[in-house]
């Protein structure tokens, strides 16, 4: 008979995205935060360097936020949104849509960046049947894209890792190549400035299958999980007139850049090219409470909305679709970055972070510094038996040394909540910096 288990073992939860054994060996721990900072169960604060993963744009426990939490729990904690409604998942889609880039008048909601995806290419499928396309039913992604963890997403996604587990995942996909090139673009500030031709790829795909075949292109503005690989000068722009020219819907998923990140609304407004369907999450209520949200433009809602009334146009939904919770979230939140300009606020701090990211250039190890917006990356030159090893250590030692900071690879990737100063900025690199000299 095992032991039973006190109530605090580590054991019995399956943590994702780890190295269970090593973790419980060595245990990490938060226990509270506030603003830009997290506190340990050993009483230290660590700076929050990564917006807890990616979504926390407003800093921790904002007052504003919690408060309509509690609020909401107490008058309404539940209620559908299966034919029937609540009043704040009409205001809380009518705020986003006032926050969304122009033509982005419709709204979906799910709990999670992964189901958004998945909404979002379900969309893109039944739409062309709407429309009379139905043998457009290819899902195009890109290589080292990450679009969540279920089974389309991940089908289009592009990291290994994530996918060779996992048998023969969706049909009918198929990936253009990234436009990750250190050789050419290395130490680039912002946009890189060779690549943009690597759309094209596109086209290769297109001469392959045929575009009465292809669906929808979905790619990351910037991907992130990926290890921050910002597009060429020029790729966006060029991806998304391809897509017109050959009637595929073009999906951003902005589960990262929405809200804000790039130091505009949306990546959508920051790189001035407008896709058909804009996928969201994190940030949509900084992380309180778990949410999604698809963007949709008019013609996508109204190609749905052409059979008889009383019949249901979109077979799809979750049970917590426009949660009460999550909705009153969203609004506070959405209330929050307006009155502070966080929606915004990075492009100020921009050329500041810019500086404090590139003066890591030079240390030991480091390949690439970038940056976009406010997210930095250092990438190291791989130890030669254990790729990713490098990133590791050093993600742990700045922890030990007071600041949050994600490792993906043989990569360092930063993104801290919008509401950094530029003091904390320098304690950041200053925090890293110290790590990378003492690391080897
Ligand atoms: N799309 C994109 C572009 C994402 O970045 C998802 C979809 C999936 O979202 P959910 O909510 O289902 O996890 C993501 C999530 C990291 C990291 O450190 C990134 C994500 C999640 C966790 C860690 O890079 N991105």
């Amino acid at each position: 008979m095992s032991a039973k288990l006190a109530t605090n073992d580590l054991e019995a939860f399956w943590m994702p995205f780890t190295a269970n054994r090593q973790y419980k060996k060595a245990p990490r721990l938060f226990v509270s935060a506030e603003g830009m900072y997290f506190t340990t169960s050993d009483g230290r604060r660590v700076l929050d360097g990564t917006s807890g993963l990616w979504c926390v744009n407003a800093g921790h426990c904002r007052p504003k936020i919690v408060e309509a939490i509690r609020q909401q729990a107490g008058e309404l904690d539940f209620a559908g949104t299966f034919q029937m409604g609540h009043p704040r998942a009409f205001e809380a889609a009518s705020k986003l849509v006032n926050v969304a880039p122009p033509g982005f008048d419709h709204v979906f909601f799910t709990n999670s960046g992964s189901e958004s995806v998945e909404t979002a290419l379900k969309i893109a499928l039944a739409y062309h049947r709407a429309k009379g396309n139905g043998s457009k039913t290819r899902l195009i992604g890109r290589e080292r894209g990450y679009h969540g963890v279920n089974f389309g997403g991940m089908s289009v996604g592009g990291i290994v890792t994530n996918r060779k587990m996992f048998g023969t995942l969706l049909s009918g996909v198929d990936h253009i190549r990234h436009t990750h090139d250190i050789a050419r673009n290395a130490f680039s500030r912002g946009e890189p400035e060779h690549g943009a031709e690597l759309a094209d790829d596109l086209e290769r795909l297109v001469a392959l299958h045929d575009a009465s075949t292809i669906a929808a292109v979905i790619v990351e503005p910037v991907s992130c999980s990926a290890g921050v690989l910002i597009p060429p000068k020029g790729y966006l722009k060029r991806l998304a007139a391809i897509c017109a020219k050959h009637d595929i819907l073009l999906i951003f998923d902005e589960v990262i850049t929405g809200f804000g990140r790039l130091g505009t609304p949306f990546g959508t407004d920051y790189f001035d090219v407008s896709p058909d369907i804009i996928t969201t999450a994190k940030g949509v209520t900084n992380g309180a409470v778990p949410m999604g949200a698809v963007f949709v433009k008019s013609k996508i809602y109204q190609a749905f909305m052409t059979g008889p009334e009383d019949a249901i146009d979109f077979f799809h939904g979750y049970t917590y679709s426009g949660h009460p919770l999550a909705c009153a979230a969203s609004i506070a939140t959405l209330e929050l970055y307006t009155e502070e300009g966080l929606l915004t606020r990075a492009s100020e701090l921009a050329p500041y972070w810019q500086e404090a990211v590139h003066s890591l250039a030079g240390l030991p190890h480091v390949i690439d510094a970038r940056n976009i917006g406010l997210i930095g990356a250092v990438e190291f030159e791989p130890m030669p038996d254990a790729p990713g090893r490098r990133a590791y250590a050093r993600f742990v030692e700045a922890f030990e040394r007071g600041l949050l900071v994600r490792a993906t690879g043989d990569i360092i990737a930063l993104s801290p909540p919008l509401i950094i100063s530029k003091a904390e900025i320098d304690q950041l690199v200053e925090t890293l910096s110290g790590v990378l000299k003492a690391a080897n």
